[in-house]
């Protein structure tokens, strides 16, 4: 078993040899690790909880390559683990036990652009900011942004469906994605690619994999539209008293800013506290407020946006919902200093110890009144708890952060927690997939059927399970347990 999930047994799989560490190097031209710290660090997740004890990491640098690894760990019954940035907040990116690390951090290339329909093609290992940076020349713009972005791969992107901050314009990853090729667990593959934006023939095949968390494939090549980057973007960082104010500006924003509405989220007064202090950046408002929210918008006329945004805001001045704010149009200013107030908030967490991360949805009414309801249920001495998150979809990062791990306090929060969402119909996890941290809970959120079909799915693309074991579903014995 593995010493952190005591409950968890290797699965049937080979040890790896000599032999197959050769056979692999060979294949990779020798691009491997089988000790240092691209090792360690490639066995270490971004929060530094899980820790798996892989002995060998390969590099592929083309889809030939991967489909040789592939057909060799099949062969030999070897399991691995795809890596992209290794920025999963789920634990799904790293070994649980000596899984074969597969990084696509080679696969860096831009394979095609279409400057009229704005289909990008690339290879899975170019990271999002690569990306940013490419298609801003091209007059072009990733319909997503999220915070790691330096480090985050398209494939990782895609087979997390990562959300982040403009889902509320551009929707999820399953909105703007044209095509895939992924590579199957027995090393064959499966060609997807396609730049066409309609294509009703037959299943959506391509949709399984993203979300996946590379259980099923692993992706080599991506298609995705890319919207064009809008001639007038505007940011607001409002200070704002109450959630109630929080509720009712985001009506308003949907009524009055409508099609050029591209962000909105929301953060506590406690997370303020903790930019302030551990990143380094000041309040940016001269008041303190209960709740800030940042909005973003994206349009094409910057007259009209401004004539827009002004009403917008001298509405939510008479009615008191917002105390102080700023407005900022020029682009150095939003990408390289506003969006740090919200991109980096997870780094100035991790400053303070551990932290017991929740990625929930809510109905958008009791999206704070969960931290509401654990300050009550911790009493009389609740832990330092935060509450942000992506408001327009109810995507709720409750964070509880403490300075060491305590077993009990976890309990007390999941046994309440997983039980209160489900009772209000919400997700157990919005944005951040199910990794090993959650797979168990899925069924909080899915019934017994459905994970029974995502069973059957699993073992027609995969089924010796070579792929990413131990990850988003729920050990047979855990969905028992819970019936
Ligand atoms: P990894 O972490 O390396 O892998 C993620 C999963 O995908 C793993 O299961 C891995 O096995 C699999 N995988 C990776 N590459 C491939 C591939 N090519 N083929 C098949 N499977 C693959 N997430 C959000 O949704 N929204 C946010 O706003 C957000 N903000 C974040 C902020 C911070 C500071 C951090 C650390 C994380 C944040 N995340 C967020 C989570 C994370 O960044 C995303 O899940 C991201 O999409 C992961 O990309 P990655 O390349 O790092 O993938
Ligand atoms: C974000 O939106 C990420 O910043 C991280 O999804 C969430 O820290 C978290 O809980
Ligand atoms: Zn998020």
């Amino acid at each position: 078993t593995s010493e952190q999930f005591p409950s968890i047994k290797r699965g049937r799989y080979s040890h790896l040899t000599k032999t197959d560490i050769k056979h692999l190097s060979q294949i990779v031209d020798g691009r491997v690790c089988t000790s240092g710290k691209e090792l360690d660090k490639a066995n270490v997740d971004w929060l530094s909880m899980y820790r798996g004890r892989s002995l060998l990491l390969l590099k592929p640098k083309t889809t030939s390559e991967v489909c040789r690894i592939l057909k060799y760990c099949h062969g030999q019954n070897l399991a691995v683990v795809p890596q992209g940035g290794n920025t999963s907040l789920a634990g799904g990116s790293v070994p649980v036990f000596d899984e074969v690390i597969i990084s696509l951090k080679l696969m860096n290339k831009i394979i095609s652009f279409n400057n009229l329909s704005g289909a990008l093609v690339c290879e899975a290992g170019c990271t999002l900011q690569s990306l940013m940076d490419f298609l801003d020349k091209e007059g072009y713009s990733m319909p997503y942004r999220i915070g790691p972005k330096e480090t985050c791969q398209i494939g990782g992107n895609m087979s997390t469906n990562c959300g982040g901050m403009h889902v509320v314009r551009y929707g999820t990853r399953h909105s703007a994605i044209l095509g895939l090729e992924v590579v199957l667990a027995d090393g064959s593959v499966l060609d997807l690619l396609t730049t066409m934006k309609k294509d009703n023939t037959g299943y959506h095949l391509k949709h399984l994999f993203l979300g996946a968390e590379g259980t099923l494939g692993i992706i080599t090549k991506v298609s995705i539209e890319c919207p064009v980057k809008s001639p007038s973007q505007h940011m607001l960082f409002l200070g704002v008293p109450s959630f109630k104010h929080v509720q009712n500006i985001f009506k308003k924003a949907k009524f009055d800013l409508g099609e050029i509405l591209s962000a909105v989220e929301v953060f506590d007064e406690t997370v303020m506290k903790l930019i302030n202090k551990n990143l380094s950046l000041p309040n940016p408002l001269s008041r303190k407020t209960a709740f800030y929210m940042i909005l973003a918008t994206a349009g094409s006329n910057t007259r009209h946006d401004a004539e827009k945004l002004e009403s917008f805001l001298s509405k939510l001045k008479k009615e008191g919902a917002i105390l102080d704010g700023l407005q900022e149009s020029r682009p150095e200013k939003m990408q390289q200093h506003l969006w740090s107030y919200r991109e980096k908030i997870a780094v100035a967490l991790k400053y303070e110890g551990v932290c017991y991360k929740y990625d929930i949805t809510l109905p958008h009414d009791q999206f704070y009144q969960v931290v509401e309801e654990l300050q009550t249920l911790l009493l009389p001495q609740p832990p330092v708890m935060v509450c942000y998150g992506h408001f327009a979809e109810g995507d709720a990062h409750l964070n509880i952060v403490t300075p060491h791990l305590k077993a009990e306090l976890q309990g007390k929060i999941e046994n309440f927690l997983y039980n209160w969402v489900k009772s209000l119909n919400g997700s157990i996890s919005s944005e951040h997939g199910l990794g090993i941290q959650r797979r168990d809970q899925i069924i909080f959120s899915k019934s017994l059927k459905a994970v029974e079909m995502m069973r059957k799915v699993k073992e027609v693309f995969d089924p010796q399970s070579i792929l990413n074991p131990y990850k988003v579903l729920p050990s047979k014995l855990d969905a028992k347990k819970r019936l």
